[in-house]
């Protein structure tokens, strides 16, 4: 976030801290007004008494920090609030049980009493008191299938359940109402328990419930990118919550936390460490390291994993060789797991990443990823251990000339013979699409292809493409597309739900791998509405059959209560915001259009020609799109069961949303929906602004229906993502009018009436530059200021006097902290630090900005005028200023 000092509180509490060092306070005219904008900075800390400054220190800490400090307390729980139910709300619980009884000992059970204890005190003010033997009275009672039947054989329960399965039951026992929870598994009695809980948040009727709830997979994981640096590869929520500097974090409280966030929607197991792997986690003398992760996960019932380096018995020197075919190899691995398991009895498994993007793989001996699996399978067999081997294995140095290339087409070409030689508790984890997360792709063929081979399906929480937690992007929609597609192999209905399901194929274990990188951040993700997606991951690995909209309304609900226009409008938002992500960035299947030789994050719509990478869209002057088709193209389509080739072999057939994943068409094609697709590309650009544009309106409807905190920091975020819609739909449509020549028909794109460039400016020690790529900037250009100088830039408003709204569009880049100032004359009308840790260092898409200032009154012949001050390598670069009418 860019350092606002005209924000009064921020700079309250600046100074309060300034004046615990020593001598400053505020002077009573923090709401000094300058043209509209309130103000304070340092300048306004004047000398106080010192009785009158401990009074004020005492009241204003306490107001102001120390409710900031409840609020980051709460935001921990993310959607796990437990936020007091009003009286009428809590009536209807009124006859639940006052005590709850667990039956049997375990630190998964105790967690159960103590968070339903917990829960029901938070929601509905009651203490529940706990207990450990059957009820003489009234109670909650839980406990697992076999101990209910044993204890209590007439008690109303399933006889037997899935896997963490659970029931819960209103029912009479022994002359008494009880509630029970019954589990098939501790773990199942946990997920009661959350369930139940979650049932109080929703204000659902508990009185005659009977219910059974079942995993849809066996299989329920998180992936996190953590490095043992404490540095989190495509994560975006602060530091790691396991590791620092080499070592486990000594204090392990957060990952407890997330522990029962997970538990909370059924996920039972989370790989702690980066698929790009340290040999290091297989250390001899880190491994009781490891066991203090698994220490605090236990009682959530979260098994502790590792990804592991395939190379590991030789990169740790402890073998001369990894060849997975040698013997030596083989009892390597075998001792590795025994040590393991010796100390965490319950550890779930490993993760493996080989011969991808300069990882070490079996390919260095020759051998294939089965003899490279299996390996490491044989020694986790004994302790139930699971292998999970990535399907995520492509050549990176592919040649761009060769039109039959295709990155899609490699996971496929690689594990499809394969199929039948992996040992059974290996899992091939496949990522959704066949390329890399991108905004929107097919599912990945592979899914269809391997029917003698256990699999899971891999999703990416964190929104390493789709807008770094930074822009809105609710992702449970584009899952589900994926899950509900049909493979149709054999001719009969295969989803891809049911296939990583294991029911499809008859395979005993299968399921869900999300890769969620959350960090210390106090949102765990960055912001409070991503967590809507590590939410939605874990509630549709349990049941994907739910749908996004029922996901999404159970997590606004818990996340910011039951306020009904809330709920409505962030519904809504949430549910829409995938669509809009697309709309603005890359459409009809092209891929994200990100700079993916960067940080997957702004526009870099040529990054991906001209290399390697395989993530090329190919478009040229007269036609864009890869040809995948089997008649002329790559084949990739054949790679799918025929019925599913038909839906893609063809232009006509394929569906508009996909069209450019597949074939290569004329920017005058004519889309299924009458448009060409150049036009196609231009105003689903637009759009996709004028979407978050009403996103933004909707969220200013809801101060006061939520937490200030909240309210405030979504409000920056939408306001910062408006603008960086703005700068994708630019770059983008600007660079297919260059590429193809073809002029917007409704005249917008190229044309910025509203805009003063800023390097058309009166310019002051600022320096014009060429922005690359130039779409990137307005105009292609910016202006940058050398350092140690203060730099301006002027121009001579030429409108009809009124109120206008300003817009400075600038460059935060992350080496410095460059401040501005706005004049108008000699008015100061705003000032700024930009300070967000965007990014790049670069001045261009990951970096552009805006600073948006409203209603300021301007004549004509005013001077407007921007003052940059750099700071370390940051030069106070912007783009334009645009002047516009404020909406009426
Ligand atoms: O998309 C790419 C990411 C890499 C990641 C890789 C993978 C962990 O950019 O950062 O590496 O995918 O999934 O292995």
């Amino acid at each position: 976030m860019m350092r606002d000092v005209s924000n009064p509180q921020s700079a309250l509490c600046h100074c309060m801290l300034s004046d615990l060092a020593g001598l400053f306070a505020v002077k009573d005219t923090i709401n000094q007004k300058i043209d509209g904008q309130s103000k304070v900075g340092a300048r306004d800390c004047v000398k106080l008494s010192p009785a009158l400054r401990v009074a004020l220190l005492v009241t204003i800490l306490a107001a102001i920090c120390s409710s900031r400090v409840h609020a980051a307390d709460d935001r921990y729980d993310a959607w796990l609030r437990y936020a007091p139910l009003t009286n009428a709300e809590g009536a209807k619980y009124d006859s639940l049980p006052a005590s709850v009884a667990v039956l049997g000992e375990s630190p998964v059970l105790d967690t159960a009493q103590s968070e339903l204890i917990r829960g029901v005190q938070a929601m509905l003010r009651r203490t529940l008191h706990p207990g450990k033997a059957l009820p003489d009275g009234n109670a909650i009672v839980l406990g697992t299938l076999a101990t209910l039947h044993s204890v209590a054989p007439d008690l109303d329960v399933p006889n037997a359940l899935r896997e963490d399965g659970f029931s819960l039951t209103a029912s009479r026992f022994h002359g008494h109402d009880c509630f029970v929870i019954a589990g098939s598994s501790e773990r199942g009695v946990l997920y009661g328990v959350f369930t139940l809980l979650r049932k109080i948040a929703l204000g659902e009727e508990l009185q005659h419930l009977r219910e059974i709830q079942e995993p849809s997979a066996s299989v329920r994981w998180v992936n996190e990118w953590d490095n043992l640096d404490g540095r989190i590869e495509r994560g975006y929520g602060g530091p790691s919550i396991f590791f620092a500097e080499g070592n486990v974090r000594a204090d392990l409280s957060r990952a407890g936390e997330y522990g029962r966030l997970l538990a909370s929607v059924g996920i039972d197991g989370c790989v702690v460490s980066n698929v790009n792997a340290n040999p290091r986690m297989l250390a001899a003398d880190f491994l009781p390291q490891l066991a203090r992760i698994a220490d605090v996960f236990r009682p959530w019932g979260v098994r502790l994993a590792i990804s592991v380096d395939f190379s590991s018995p030789k990169a740790l020197a402890e073998l001369d060789t990894f060849d997975p075919i040698d013997p030596r190899v083989a009892e390597w691995w075998k001792q590795r797991a025994d040590q393991l398991y010796k100390l965490i009895p319950d550890f779930g498994g490993f993760l493996v990443k080989a011969d991808s993007e300069g990882r070490p793989g079996p390919s260095s001996y020759g051998r294939s990823p089965a003899d490279a699996a299996n390996v490491i399978a044989h020694a986790l067999k004994p302790h139930g251990g699971i292998l999970f081997y990535r399907a995520f294995v492509y050549n990176h140095h592919l040649d761009w000339r060769d039109l039959k290339n295709d990155r899609a087409k490699a996971a496929y070409d690689i594990f499809h013979p394969l199929d039948g030689k992996f040992d059974d508790n290996i899992i091939i984890q496949i990522k959704n699409g066949p390329i890399d997360f991108q905004v929107r792709e097919p599912a990945s063929p592979l899914f269809g292809g391997l029917q003698n081979t256990n699999q899971a399906i891999e999703l990416q929480i964190t929104q390493e493409y789709m807008g770094q937690q930074r822009h809105l992007c609710y992702l449970v929609p584009m899952w589900k597309e994926t899950l509900d597609f049909d493979f149709r192999a054999d001719g009969r209905p295969t989803r891809v739900k049911d296939v990583v399901a294991g029911k499809s194929f008859h395979r005993a274990l299968g399921g869900f791998a999300g890769v969620a990188n959350v960090g210390m951040n106090a949102y765990w993700l960055r912001s409070p509405m991503a967590m809507a997606n590590l939410y939605g991951f874990g509630r549709l690995a349990w049941d994907p059959d739910l749908s996004a909209a029922a996901i999404v309304d159970e997590w606004t609900r818990q996340t910011f209560g039951n306020d009904p226009l809330a709920v409505k409008t962030i519904d809504a938002m949430q549910l829409s915001s995938w669509q809009s992500y697309e709309n603005y960035t890359g459409s009809l299947g092209i891929g994200t259009l990100t700079d993916i030789l960067g940080a997957h994050y702004g526009p870099g719509v040529a990054s991906s020609e001209n290399n390697g990478w395989g993530q090329w869209h190919r478009a040229d002057h007269d036609a864009v799109g890869m040809e995948r088709s089997i008649a002329t193209g790559t084949g990739y389509v054949g790679q799918y069961p025929p019925e599913v080739q038909k839906l893609y072999e063809t232009v006509p057939a394929t569906p508009d949303q996909l069209l450019l994943f597949f074939h290569h068409v004329p920017y005058t094609h004519v889309l299924h929906d009458g448009q060409t697709v150049i036009q196609h590309i231009y105003d689903s650009h637009y759009k996709g602004v004028e979407e978050v544009r009403e996103y933004l309106r909707q969220w200013q409807s809801l101060r006061g229906h939520m937490d200030d905190a909240r309210y405030s920091f979504v409000l920056t975020q939408l306001q910062y993502q408006l603008g960086h819609a703005i700068v994708w739909r630019d770059a983008v449509c600007n660079f297919f009018l260059r590429t193809s020549g073809i002029p917007d028909a409704k005249g917008r794109v190229g044309h910025y009436p509203n805009r003063v460039e800023a390097e058309s400016m009166r310019l002051q020690g600022y320096v014009p530059l060429d922005v690359d790529p130039p779409e990137n900037a307005s105009g292609g250009k910016a202006v940058e200021c050398p350092p140690t100088h203060t730099c301006t830039a002027s121009f001579t408003f030429d409108k009809a006097a009124g109120s206008y709204d300003l817009d400075v569009q600038y460059f935060d880049q992350n080496n410095g902290m460059a401040s501005f100032r706005l004049l108008v004359g000699d008015r100061v009308i705003d000032a700024w630090i930009a300070d967000d840790d965007l990014p790049n260092a670069k001045i261009g898409g990951d970096t552009s900005t805006r600073r948006h200032i409203s209603a300021v009154s301007l004549k004509p012949g005013d001077e407007i005028r921007l003052e940059g001050t750099p700071e370390g390598g940051e030069l106070a670069a912007f783009d334009y200023v645009e002047i516009s009418r404020p909406p009426e």
